[in-house]
């Protein structure tokens, strides 16, 4: 299934003199068994050498840490602009307008991430801290008089719907496209499989609650939508690009949390000397989460494209080629992660890529840090026991790596 048995030269007429060739690895990362258990394929991904191709979806791919992190890192040699997903926007037209931040590069790039930098800085984390806060304690109380619930559902879901649609400042009606839309968006990073194209087909009644939502008339004074149109008055964006960036938020900024939220839960449940570790010291929920995180990888994969030929670990790979990069495989390499396959809420996470590494890491990492520390330390205070207390079954999306139910019976402290 997993051999990496054949070679190619990348495009290269001539393979560069000496250059070993770059090994085939028949594995296709886009299938629901890859998605059930992807770690057997993240280590032949990695152990077949520091680039792979991937006959499947003709594709490049790295897995290993150090490559996965200098391909984040060189984003002229691998652009954005082309799309983060398998597409080639200079080829095939976009499913909707590309991102002004994500589907960019310098300096095109800097602008609209200088915006959203300043739209979800530590200053703004501190006026909406306490209301994040609040929200989780009820969020937990609320679950404990429950005592049996879903904590994908009613937890990872229900939290961060009570929270960030409200900082963003949308209106009530319509919230329930949010999730959809953002299913949409994940699949559609993915290949030309079922899962793109039947989330595509149906996209178009999310895609219209989207597009009008991000309009400055429809954004509440004060929330994170506002601050985003309010830069068109200062001079740093145009009326033009300020829906488009309060989309970005709308489309990255829940159901990543959701996925992140849902590992942190998963993971407590499944470790229990962790979760004792965690109750006897509350302060550890910020790292918890991180680790969380970095163990899970809920932004499973992205794609970049080459502008120029390159050499990757000693291959020559041509201009104009996908590369597809594991960030929950470079987040488990052995090379780079002492004991990687262990949730540790005390391990020095700092390094991981489960948020991106470089110009484009995760602008809403503050947001999302927020929301895990705010609901794992809610968790240790008042809950004694997390117990899995039915079938646990796994979503199956393009890029999120996630759970579409996880029963769980909460006991109160
Ligand atoms: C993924 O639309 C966007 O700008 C956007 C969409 C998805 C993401 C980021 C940005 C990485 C979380």
């Amino acid at each position: 299934m997993i051999r990496p048995d054949a070679e190619v030269s990348g495009r290269l007429t001539e393979a560069p003199s000496g250059a070993p060739p770059i090994p085939r690895v028949d594995v296709d990362p886009f299938s629901n068994e890859f998605f059930e258990n992807p770690y057997p394929a993240h280590e032949a991904l990695r152990e077949a050498g520091p680039v792979v191709h991937l006959d499947k979806w003709n594709v490049y791919a790295v897995a290993r840490y150090a490559e996965v992190h200098a391909v984040l890192n060189d984003p002229l040699t691998f652009c954005s602009s082309r799309g983060v997903g398998l597409s080639d926007f200079a080829k095939e037209k976009p499913w909707r307008p590309p991102s002004l931040i994500l589907e960019a590069d310098p300096p095109a790039h800097t602008r609209t991430r200088a915006v959203l930098s300043r739209v979800l800085s530590p200053a703004v984390m501190k006026q909406i801290r306490d209301r994040f806060v609040d929200a989780a304690e009820v969020k937990i109380d609320r679950l404990l008089a429950k005592g049996s619930v879903d904590a994908v559902a009613d937890l990872a879901e229900a939290y961060p719907l009570s929270v960030f649609p409200d900082a963003v400042g949308l209106r009530q009606e319509g919230r329930d496209h949010l999730l959809p839309y953002a299913g949409v968006v994940f699949n559609a990073f993915g290949p030309p499989n079922e899962l793109r194209q039947t989330a595509i087909e149906r996209s178009q009644p999310h895609q219209a609650y989207v597009q009008e939502q991000c309009q400055r008339h429809n954004l509440a004074p004060g929330g994170f939508g506002a601050c985003i149109h309010a830069r068109v008055d200062a001079g740093d964006i145009t009326e033009a690009e300020a829906p488009m960036l309060v989309r970005s938020l709308l489309s990255a900024g829940i159901d990543t949390t959701v996925n992140g939220l849902g590992a942190a839960i998963y993971c407590l449940a499944r470790f229990p000397e962790e979760w004792a570790r965690l109750r006897s010291n509350p302060t550890l929920a910020r790292n918890a989460f991180e680790e969380a995180i970095r163990f899970e990888s809920p932004v499973q994969t992205f794609f970049r494209t080459t502008t120029k030929d390159v050499d990757i670990g000693g291959h020559g790979v041509r201009e104009g080629e996908k590369i597809l990069m594991f960030l929950g495989a470079a987040n488990r390499d052995p090379r780079r992660w002492a004991d990687p396959d262990r949730y540790d809420i005390t391990r020095k996470t700092s390094g991981h890529v489960g948020f991106g590494s470089g110009i484009h890491m995760c602008v809403g990492q503050l947001v999302a840090r927020l929301e895990g520390e705010a609901m794992l330390a809610a968790l240790a205070r008042k809950v004694a026991t997390i117990e899995i207390t039915g079938p646990v079954k796994r979503r199956y999306n393009n890029t999120l790596r996630g759970l579409e139910s996880l029963p769980i019976t909460l006991k109160a402290a």
